[in-house]
């Protein structure tokens, strides 16, 4: 059993609640190790999963609207950089330099990878924290220059795989960390034809299906679970009512299944489906308002009607 960045007994205590509940859940973020990385990469790719694509199109486009009103000089961090692609879009179509660039990502290979690309296009000091969101945010806080404003960034809609009370809270979050003259820039996925969502997130050529089961991989490895991957199929459902797709993934047939890192013996019904993911999805006023409700003054907002993507500056007031 390998030490990951979670921590062992961490992932294992969680795991044990989240599968105890009705219907058993495995949180998402547990997703992400390095393949899972890799292939959630290798999601944003795929001609089906627009978001990315959309998203990094559009901060090219907007970008000086999108800066225009941070008072200079202008700092920026980023929450869940990745491997910096949409961060460097944005530095690249700039008309003022950034002297300081922070990113967040509990991935240091990412980080690694985002630091590169940045000094690559001449940002001159990097500050990479190795931490989940809440904990970067308040080193990037702590570290921001003073005399900068600061534009913090929280794109992908990742902000769709957090719960809406837990989403308000993030929001509320990063408000209470800015001062006045900072800006939050959120990119989230709007409410789209259930036919495309389903294409996205239960694509033909399967990237989404093996992205969700290498989570059980994941487990086995770190855990010292014996999953079978192959008794269990990919499923995503549209939950209009939550605004929210939902993934699982579905045992074919009656197995027992041990963890000994949780300290769980599981014994899984033929067709029972275990909860791993969910995305919502927004109504570009639905966006305005949770900003606003979280104290930011209001901002400007810019959507791809074609993808259905909402880019949404939130502002506090100087
Ligand atoms: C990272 N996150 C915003 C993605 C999403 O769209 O919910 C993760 C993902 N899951 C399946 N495909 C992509």
């Amino acid at each position: 059993m390998r030490e990951n960045v979670v921590g062992r007994s961490a992932f294992g205590v969680e795991l044990a609640e989240t599968l105890a509940r009705e219907p058993r859940q495995i949180p998402s973020k547990y997703f992400y190790d390095e393949l899972g990385s890799a292939l959630f990469e290798a999601i944003t790719r795929l001609p089906w999963y627009r978001i990315t694509r959309a998203e990094t199109a559009m901060l090219a486009r907007h970008a000086r609207d999108i800066l225009r009103p941070l008072p200079q000089p202008a700092t920026l961090a980023e929450l869940g950089c990745g491997s910096g692609d949409k961060i460097a879009v944005l530095v690249g179509a700039a008309a003022d330099p950034f002297p300081v660039v922070q990113l967040i990502d509990i991935s240091q290979a990412a980080l690694d990878m985002a630091r590169y690309r940045l000094q690559a296009i001449g940002v001159r000091e990097v500050i990479t924290h190795h931490a989940p969101y809440e904990q970067g945010l308040v080193r990037a806080v702590e570290k921001r220059p003073p005399e900068t404003s600061l534009l913090v960034l929280f794109l992908g809609s990742n902000i769709g795989n957090f719960a809406p009370s837990a989403a308000r809270d993030l929001l509320g979050r990063i408000r209470r960390s800015l001062r006045a003259g900072d800006a939050l820039l959120l990119g989230a996925d709007l409410v789209k034809p259930e036919a495309d969502l389903l294409l996205a997130y239960d694509d033909p050529l399967k990237v989404t299906a093996a992205f969700n089961r290498n989570v059980l991989r994941r487990i086995n490895d770190e855990l010292g679970a014996n999953f079978e991957l192959d008794a269990f199929s990919h499923r995503a459902t549209w939950n209009a009512a939550a605004q929210r797709v939902e993934a699982y993934l579905v045992s074919a047939r009656h197995q027992h299944v041990s963890i000994p890192g949780a300290g769980v013996e599981l014994s899984l019904r033929e067709g029972e489906a275990i909860w791993t993911e969910s995305s919502y999805k927004y109504q570009p006023e639905q966006v305005m308002a949770e900003g606003r409700a979280a104290g930011f003054s209001g901002g400007a907002q810019w959507i791809d009607q074609d993808a259905k993507f909402a880019l949404t500056r939130f502002d506090v007031d100087r």
